[in-house]
């Protein structure tokens, strides 16, 4: 199954390095992402999307939830992986096989095999929604990459380098395009540029994405 709509141009699966430890696999999983986004659903219905605090006291733009054995969260008191869902204070619910597959298979094709993450962290981005520059280091161990799937409305990826100061280049994401970041980009500050108005035919007014990590227990 596509997910290519008449205004969606279907591109063909390639690869781009567009760092060293940064490699961008365009189109990777656009015939997954019905069935991608169905999971998501059935997941959000037990643990639903929301915005968290961040520890300066701000509401972040992204709604959030997770899958896996840990799921990443946010409050007053900093930033931490749980094993429970703070909001039910029940586990987060097991990482569907297909996810799980799909990190494992674009670790490989990236060169980071073997990856098996135990912690997805899906954000999901209304129009407008960003993600200010930062940097993933609530993880432990940097030795992992970090598997990052788009779906949905395109964005601007803002890629930038070890240091904050630096200007980070912007860079196009569509449905299905995967990312693969680690060995020395692992820690490289990166954010999300502001949602343009848009519809998707399988998201509507949303860009989805998950972001797959393998966090120390
Ligand atoms: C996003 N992604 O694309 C947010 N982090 O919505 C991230 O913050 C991210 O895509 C680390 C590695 C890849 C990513
Ligand atoms: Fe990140």
């Amino acid at each position: 199954m596509s997910d290519n709509g008449t205004l969606w141009p279907l591109e063909t699966p390639s690869q781009e390095g567009l760092a060293d430890g940064v490699v961008l696999l365009r189109n990777f999983c656009g015939s997954d992402a019905a069935s991608l986004l169905q999971e998501i659903d059935t997941i959000a219905a037990v643990a639903p999307f929301r915005q968290l605090t961040v520890p300066g006291g701000h509401t972040m733009s992204v709604a959030m939830t997770n899958t896996g054995t840990f799921g990443w969260t946010s409050d007053r008191a900093g930033y931490r992986y749980t094993t429970n869902d703070p909001l039910s204070d029940r586990p987060w619910q097991p990482m569907p096989r297909s996810f799980l597959a799909l990190a494992e298979l674009a670790a490989t094709e990236a060169g980071f095999a073997p990856f098996t993450p135990n912690a997805c962290l899906i954000n999901r981005y209304a129009v407008g929604a960003k993600l200010s520059l930062h940097q993933d280091k609530d993880e432990l161990d940097y030795t992992h990459p970090i598997v990052s799937v788009s779906l949905g409305l395109p964005a601007t990826f803002l890629l930038g380098s070890l240091q904050r100061s630096d200007t980070p280049r912007r860079i196009r994401i569509e449905s299905g395009d995967v990312m693969v970041w680690g060995g020395p980009a692992r820690l490289i500050y990166h954010g999300v540029a502001p949602i343009r108005p848009g519809s998707h035919p399988l998201t509507g007014s949303f860009r989805i994405n998950l972001t797959f990590r393998c966090v120390m227990h």
